[in-house]
């Protein structure tokens, strides 16, 4: 196989996950919009998600949240989904919602809140069982806002004990992912702060507990593409949350502020060894103004960027560069990279596949927009403005 043949490979196995909330309406905490068409039900998500991967090839799975995605039946659900070309994905657990939880939920003082929160994760995985679903995305809000409120280290002891309970309840084939956020809502100090922390754990916990890298989790400045390398080299990297930021947590497109970054993470996941199905891609975005389906087949295609200028990276002439220590040679190896207008190439692997050279465009042309606007009214909210 030539160097490009298999780029072309690679980049038609790539699966990008979407997450069911990005359908929905969101805002922030000062607005949330509405807009015309948006999703009332789970299953209208899925019909949505459904138009992502038919025109991008690469979006076969839907992660869902809950209570948002709430059904009877879990196994009616993976079967609508089934019927439109999809699967459901990684279940991703909410123990922020509830007054209960103002002071926390695994790591709360309280044992019945703690066991209220475990009850919920033991729920989820249930409904894993139920969808076929792999992976279990736990985020806790958990944390402390002032010096004092709460023993740091004891808080830490439940959440191992509390982790440990749901890792024993997984099936054999399941993963429990757990992600890190440095701050937000809690001020002062979060329970699962950074990857050392989520790292700690899982690596306690066992093989089928792994870290996933919300790309928007960090302060500013933070080398993410070193976190990867790390998390890789570890086998403990369990999946991305993708999106972008300029500022905090602002969950905009992936791609959209830093492409540059994203392609340096791609870079080492492909350098990892981690561009296998072990490593999950998941966009977690909320679209407050931009229309929400071409949005996220924009993402879809921003991965897709970046993951071909990381596979176009002649890893020969940067490994000899690396070698004799010609610095600005090696550098220049991976701008080359960077700098190459993938369109092209991505556009051919579209055709290929059968698909139309440009997603964004063919969505446009269906005319599927003016039929949800027309056809639904009253759109849910995802659930969450942020
Ligand atoms: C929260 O900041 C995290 O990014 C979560 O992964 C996610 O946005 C939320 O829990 C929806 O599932
Ligand atoms: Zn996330
Ligand atoms: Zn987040």
């Amino acid at each position: 196989m030539t160097e490009l043949a298999a780029v072309k490979t690679a980049l038609k196995t790539q699966a990008v996950e979407t997450p069911s909330w990005a359908y929905g309406n969101s805002g922030t905490r000062f607005k949330v919009f509405a807009q015309p068409g948006v999703p009332r039900t789970p299953q209208e998500k899925l019909d949505d998600a459904a138009q992502v991967n038919e025109y991008t090839g690469a979006a076969p799975t839907v992660a869902l949240h809950i209570p948002w995605d709430k059904v009877d039946d879990y196994a009616a659900l993976a079967k609508y989904a089934q019927e439109r070309g999809l699967k459901l994905g990684t279940i991703n657990s909410n123990t922020f919602q509830d007054d209960d939880y103002k002071l926390g939920s695994i790591c709360h003082p309280d044992a019945t809140v703690r066991r209220k929160a475990l009850d919920h994760l033991f729920e989820c995985v249930d409904i894993m069982d139920a969808t076929g679903s792999k992976d279990l995305k736990l985020w806790f809000a958990d944390g402390t806002n002032y010096p004092g409120q709460d023993d740091i280290r004891e808080r830490q002891d439940r959440l191992a004990e509390g982790l440990a309970l749901v890792y024993e309840r997984l099936g054999d084939d399941q993963r429990m992912l757990l992600e890190y956020k440095f701050f937000e809502p809690a001020f002062y100090t979060t329970d699962v702060p950074d990857w050392g922390t989520a790292y700690a754990h899982c690596l306690k916990l066992g093989p089928k507990a792994q870290v996933v890298v919300d790309t928007g989790h960090h302060a500013p400045g933070t080398n993410i593409e070193f976190i990867v390398a790390t998390l890789l080299r570890e086998r403990k990297l369990g999946g991305f949350d993708f999106n972008s930021r300029f500022y905090a947590d602002d969950d905009l497109m992936v791609g959209a502020a830093d492409p540059f970054q994203l392609f340096r993470i791609m870079y080492e996941v492909i350098r990892g060894g981690g561009f296998t199905p072990g490593v999950a891609f998941m966009l977690d975005q909320c679209h407050n103004i931009e229309a929400k389906i071409p949005a996220i087949i924009r993402s879809v295609m921003n991965v897709q960027e970046a993951t071909a200028k990381a596979l176009l990276v002649d890893r020969t002439a940067l490994a000899e560069a690396q070698r004799t220590g010609d610095v600005l040679a090696a550098n220049a190896v991976l701008m080359d990279a960077y700098n190459t207008d993938v369109r092209p190439l991505l556009a051919q692997v579209r055709s290929e596949m059968g698909l139309d050279a440009d997603p964004v465009a063919a969505y446009h042309r269906s005319g599927y927009a003016a039929r949800i606007a027309a056809e639904r009214v009253g759109g849910q909210q995802a659930g969450w403005g942020a």
